[in-house]
C-alpha cells in the first residue's frame, strides 16, 4: 500500500470551506480571487468560531469571575497558545496580540527602539520592504537622529548579500527585513540574514506578513528576535495581528500603550506594568478576532503548511510559465523556485489599473498599484504593477482565467 501524498490538497473540500468562493461578482461571472497577498478569504470554521463566541461566550476577558468571562478568557488565551505552537515559540508569553503587522513593527520601533538607540545608530533595512517596515523606522530615525541603510535588490529581485556583509561592518543595532516580499514574492534567506546580524551585534525584526500564512515557520530555529504578522492574511479576521518577541527582550522593554489590562498596580503618579504578554495589550482586546485567528491556525494545521507551500509552488511555476507566453507581459521577481505565490507584472502600453479593471470584468480580482512598496517600484523605474497572488484555495483553472483575461486586455488596448 502506498502512503497518502501529504503534499496534495483536497480542493473540492477546501474550496467548499470558503463561502465567498461560491459567489458571483456579477450575474454569471464567478469570483476568481487572486489577491490573497492583500487579504485572504476566510473559511467557514473561522467565521463560525467568531459567531460562536458572540452567541455563546461574549464577555470581557481577564476581568469577571463569572462563567462567560472565564470561558471567553479561556478561548482567547487558548488561541494564543495555539498561535505560539504554530510558529514553535518557546512560550505563549512571547506572543503579543496587536492589530496587524504594521502595529507590531511600530511597537518594536517605539518601545525597543526608543529605549535602546541613540544618535548615529544604524538600522539596516532592504529596498524591497513594505511601507510598514520602512516608515516606523524613518519616524524613529527622525526623532533620534539615526541612520538608515538599505540592502539593495538585484534586477531579478534578490537581496545583494555581498552588500549586506558590507553594511554589517557599520555595526547596525537593528536589521529589519521581510521574510517574503509582497511584490516580488522573493523568499529571503532569513536564517542566514539573522545569523549574520547577530554576529554583528544587531537584533532582528522580521516582517512575516507574507511568510507565516504560506509556509511552516519554526521561530526557535530561525532565531529572529521579533517576528510580526497579520491574522487577515492567514485565513483569520482583520483587526488582529501578532508580535512574537524573545522573552528577555520583551521583559526589558517599556510598555507601548498605557491603560487597562497592561498594569499590575496603579497609583496616582505611577504604575507597575503587568507580566508578559499583557504588558503590551492595553485596553479591551480584539477578543472575537483572536479566537478567529486561533481557528485559522487550526485550519492551516489541519490542511498542513507543507502541503500548502507545495501547492503554491506548483501553481506559481504554472502561472509564471503561462504569463511569460502573453505578449507584452513583463514579470518582476525571481524564478519560481526562489519565491512564494506572487506574480507582479506590467503590461506593455496599458496602465496596471486598466489591466485590473478589465480583469475585474471577468471576475478576476488582482491588485494594481505600488502595493505599499513605493521605493521598490522606484528602484525598477515604474509607478505600479498588477499583481496576482495565490493561496491554498486557488487552482490552475484560476490561472487560466487570468491568462484569458489578459488576452482580453490585449484585444481592448492592442
Ligand atoms: N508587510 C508586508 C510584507 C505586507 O505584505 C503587508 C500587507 C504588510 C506588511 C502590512 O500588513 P497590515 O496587515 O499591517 O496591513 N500587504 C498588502 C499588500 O501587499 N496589499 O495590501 C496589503
Amino acid at each position: 500500500m502506498t502512503s497518502p501524498d501529504t503534499t496534495k490538497l483536497d480542493f473540492e473540500k477546501i474550496r467548499a470551506d470558503f463561502p465567498i468562493l461560491e459567489r458571483e461578482v456579477k450575474p454569471g461571472v464567478p469570483l476568481i480571487y487572486l489577491d490573497s497577498t492583500a487579504s485572504s478569504q476566510k473559511p467557514r470554521q473561522v467565521i463560525d468560531a467568531m459567531t460562536a463566541y458572540y452567541e455563546l461566550q461574549n464577555a470581557n476577558v481577564h476581568r469577571g469571575v463569572h462563567a462567560l468571562s472565564e470561558e471567553a478568557t479561556e478561548a482567547y488565551e487558548g488561541a494564543r497558545q495555539r498561535i505560539a505552537d504554530f510558529i514553535n515559540a518557546a512560550s505563549a508569553q512571547e506572543i503579543i496580540y496587536t492589530r496587524n503587522t504594521t502595529e507590531s513593527i511600530n511597537l518594536v520601533a517605539f518601545s525597543w527602539g526608543r529605549s535602546n538607540l541613540t544618535k548615529g545608530d544604524v538600522i539596516v533595512l532592504t529596498e524591497m520592504e513594505h511601507h510598514s517596515n520602512i516608515v516606523p523606522w524613518q519616524m524613529l530615525a527622525a526623532e533620534l537622529d539615526l541612520r538608515l541603510e538599505f540592502i539593495p535588490v538585484t534586477e531579478d529581485g534578490l537581496l545583494e548579500m555581498e552588500e549586506y556583509h558590507k553594511l554589517l561592518e557599520l555595526k547596525p543595532k537593528i536589521v529589519a527585513f521581510a521574510h517574503m516580499s509582497n511584490v516580488l514574492g522573493t523568499i529571503n534567506p532569513a536564517k542566514e540574514i539573522i545569523e549574520l546580524a547577530h554576529s554583528a551585534g544587531a537584533i532582528t525584526v522580521v516582517d512575516a506578513a507574507q511568510s507565516v500564512p504560506h509556509f511552516a515557520v519554526d521561530i526557535q530555529d530561525l532565531d529572529a528576535d521579533f517576528y510580526a504578522f497579520s491574522g487577515h492574511k492567514m485565513l483569520g479576521p482583520t483587526g488582529i495581528g501578532i508580535l512574537y518577541g524573545k522573552k528577555d527582550l520583551l521583559k526589558a522593554m517599556p510598555p507601548f500603550l498605557g491603560g487597562g489590562d497592561m498594569i499590575k498596580r496603579v497609583e496616582l503618579r505611577s504604575f507597575i506594568a503587568n507580566e508578559l504578554p499583557h504588558k503590551f495589550e492595553a485596553g479591551t482586546p480584539a477578543i472575537a478576532e483572536a479566537i478567529g485567528l486561533g481557528a485559522a491556525v487550526d485550519y492551516l494545521n489541519e490542511v498542513g503548511m507543507d502541503a500548502i507551500f507545495a501547492h503554491e509552488a506548483q501553481l506559481t511555476e504554472y502561472a509564471l510559465e503561462r504569463l511569460e507566453e502573453v505578449p507584452g507581459v513583463w514579470l518582476f521577481g525571481p524564478s519560481a523556485d526562489k519565491k512564494g505565490g506572487v506574480a507582479s507584472f506590467t503590461f506593455e502600453g496599458v496602465h496596471p489599473h486598466d489591466v485590473s479593471e478589465i480583469l475585474d470584468r471577468s471576475g478576476v480580482a488582482v491588485r494594481a498599484g505600488h502595493h505599499c512598496a513605493m521605493p521598490l517600484h522606484n528602484k525598477f523605474n515604474i509607478n505600479a504593477t498588477a499583481r496576482a497572488s495565490f493561496y491554498l484555495y486557488n487552482t490552475e483553472s484560476d490561472v487560466d482565467r487570468l491568462i484569458e483575461g489578459l488576452y482580453k486586455v490585449k484585444e481592448v488596448y492592442g
